[in-house]
């Protein structure tokens, strides 16, 4: 049997990227995407080198149509995908709810919840009728409740547990599976969105904690994909260990 096809959203940095490559390690031929095509590239001819197969997509999970045309165009060989992992996604300002910009909610909710549910509406139709296949979503700790300024982001994080639990409710009859991982504080471009550009700002974040990475999150995303078939690892909180909760981080 071929290799296992895994579908990556928002390879291009972070969680996303360091899934590209655990996920290439372990031996499935991974489909990247993301809007900034010469990262998409860079992660391509790295993975290349290496010896992995690997096929990049440049769109805009916001753009549906850009999206339906990705996936439906997608050449035979690379149509049955296994694994979709919706990680695609950011947080736009700290602001209080009633002093937010109605530009970066939009984005928020048009990427980390339409962008999401799209992708899944593309892919997991094929996963059904092959009776195979695993959602992969990234949701965070942010969903499990708000933490100051954090209003619409955690909103659209909650909205990410229950998309993904409505979701492995509706495929609960077939061998799809559903995962929610929810990770806490990542070092990551994270914060450099969430702050417009604002690296000293984004620095302060990860400052006197030792912050997950990338790759933490990118190893608990590979092992709810290659638990056996009878396992479904339906959600996972994961923390730095100096983090209680969303709003509690211990610094030293
Ligand atoms: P990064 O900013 O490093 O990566 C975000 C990725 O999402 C990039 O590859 C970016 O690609 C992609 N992306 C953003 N918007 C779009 C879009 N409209 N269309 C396509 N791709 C898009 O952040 P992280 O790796 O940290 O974030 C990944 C996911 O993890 C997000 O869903 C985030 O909410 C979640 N998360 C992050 C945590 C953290 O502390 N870092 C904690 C909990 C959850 P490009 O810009 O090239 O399009
Ligand atoms: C990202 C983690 O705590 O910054 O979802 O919201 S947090």
């Amino acid at each position: 049997m071929e290799n296992k096809i895994a579908l990556i959203t928002g390879a291009t940095s972070g969680i996303g990227r360091a899934c590209a490559r655990k996920f290439a390690k372990a031996g499935y031929r991974v489909i990247l995407t993301g809007r900034r095509a010469d990262k998409l590239a860079e992660i391509e001819s790295e993975l290349l080198a290496e010896g992995a197969e690997v096929l990049i997509l440049i769109f805009d999970v916001r753009d549906r149509n850009a999206a339906t045309l990705a996936i439906e165009g997608l050449p035979q060989e690379w149509k049955e995908v296994d694994v979709l992992v919706n990680n695609a996604g950011l947080a736009l300002g700290l602001e209080p709810e009633y002093e937010g910009d109605y530009d970066d909610w939009d984005t928020m909710i048009d990427t980390n919840i339409k962008g999401l549910l799209t992708m899944t509406r593309l892919v997991v139709p094929g996963m059904v009728a092959r009776e195979r296949g695993h959602v992969i979503n990234i949701g965070s700790v942010a969903g499990d409740a708000a933490y100051a300024g954090g209003n619409v982001y955690c909103a659209t994080k909650a909205a990410v547990k229950t998309i993904s639990d409505g979701l492995r409710i509706d495929v609960a009859d077939s061998n799809v599976k559903v995962t929610n991982v929810k990770p806490g504080l990542v070092e990551t471009e994270f914060s450099k969105v969430r702050f417009h550009g604002d690296e000293q700002r984004a620095d302060n974040v990860y400052k006197g904690i030792s912050p997950l990475t990338g790759d933490d999150i990118a190893d608990v995303v590979l092992y709810a994909a290659q638990a056996p078939a009878h396992v479904q690892i339906a959600e996972v909180l994961v923390l730095a260990t100096h983090q209680g909760s969303g709003s509690v981080i211990c610094r030293h």
